[in-house]
């Protein structure tokens, strides 16, 4: 069928093309997409510092009405509503033990560009194979995905094009807290970075009842950080984060840290915050970042972990409709960091998404 997508032929481009979509094959499903959340990893893709080759469609935080299934899917059938998340592959040691974000495939179902088949479900209108990104490229009008990362939640359509970042962005940072740390309540957090994963981070450590939150902002996020539930904000552009931190917490530093700024020395700033016995966790990601850090005296005598967390150590099956629950009730208000945008306008979009918007979504 044609299809209305966002191509991107060459680096830092996308515009919106007709192209080919096939038929969803065995396990597969088709999703008439409503809504996707643009991330910072769609820019790593169309920057090219993932390499995709092009053409590809981007896009891993679509929502959508499943069309038409695939021989062979038992849990998904026309109307479902689904928030697009990480495919897996469902067979190694670690998805077998319900942890799908250490796939032992992971790098190639997210990046490989190809469906597990090893082919493509595009083709442009000059006939190019176009490369997927996450098994979904949801920057299009429809989609096909796994059924393994189509994950059905009961909300009707006009919430589900609010719940985009879920699959992604708010999965990371909420599952990095909620999932990876599980802080105690009463304990101290300190959060690194306040865009749409350094919040989600914040709303799920109120969630888990720390009653220190500390957010760790540069040029935006301040006041969303606030609202979300920190109780103290450091201006990491101006201020020595590492003294502020131990004035709040009385000279001891912080239980748990979480570090989503995407700049690799945070990551030791962050191992300088720790209190003894403390859990630092890094979702950022920079490849080939390497970062000295002291074994003694930041690892060893205090006690502290430092630990990678990747997708929120987040089984999406669970996990997802356990956001959307969060949401409802009102403890997750994630649709706050959203602007809306026409299809039409995902250029504009996107380029905002490297400014001052916290969660550009592009409706269809
Ligand atoms: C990605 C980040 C790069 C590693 C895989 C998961 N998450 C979100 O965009
Ligand atoms: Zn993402």
């Amino acid at each position: 069928m044609k299809v209305q997508a966002a191509v991107s032929r060459e680096k830092g481009k996308i515009a919106i093309e007709t192209v080919e979509l096939a038929e969803p094959k065995a396990g597969e499903v088709l999703v008439k997409m409503v809504a996707s959340g643009i991330c910072h990893t769609d820019s790593a893709v169309i920057e090219q510092y993932l390499p995709i080759s092009f053409p590809i469609v981007a896009g891993h935080e679509g929502v959508g009405v499943v069309e038409k299934v695939g021989p062979g899917v038992t849990n998904l059938a026309p109307g479902d509503r689904v928030v697009l998340t990480f495919p897996s592959c469902g067979v190694c040691d670690h998805c077998q033990d319900a942890h799908p974000y250490s796939c032992d495939d992971n790098f190639t179902m997210l990046f490989g560009g190809k469906y597990r088949d090893g082919t493509t479900r595009m083709k442009t209108e000059d006939g190019k194979d176009v490369n997927t990104m996450f098994m979904q490229s949801s920057f299009a009008t429809y989609a096909i995905a796994n059924q393994d990362n189509a994950i059905k939640v009961d909300v009707d359509v006009d919430e589900l094009k609010k719940l985009c970042s879920l699959g992604c962005g708010v999965q990371t940072g909420a599952g990095a807290v909620l999932n990876r740390m599980k802080p105690r309540p009463g304990s101290s957090i300190a959060v690194f970075g306040c865009g749409a994963v350094g919040l989600a981070g914040i709303m799920a450590a109120k969630i888990a009842g720390c009653s220190t939150i500390i957010a760790i902002h540069g040029s935006k996020g301040r006041e969303e950080a606030l609202e979300f539930g920190a109780t103290h904000t450091i201006n990491g552009r101006k201020e020595d984060i590492v003294a502020k931190v131990k004035e709040i917490t009385n000279g001891k530093g912080v239980n748990y840290a979480l570090e989503s700024t995407g700049q690799p020395p945070m990551a030791r700033t962050m191992l300088d915050c720790m209190a003894k016995e403390g859990l630092a966790v890094t979702v950022s990601v920079t490849a080939g970042a390497e970062v000295p850090i002291a074994l003694e005296p930041q690892i060893m005598n205090p006690s502290v972990t430092f630990a990678g967390c990747v997708e929120g150590h987040s089984n999406p099956k669970v996990f997802i409709p356990e956001l959307v629950r969060l949401y409802k009730e009102g403890k997750l208000p994630v649709d706050k960091m959203n602007k809306y945008y026409k299809f039409e306008e995902i250029e504009k979009a996107y380029h905002e998404s490297h400014g001052g918007v916290l969660k550009p979504i592009i409706v269809f």
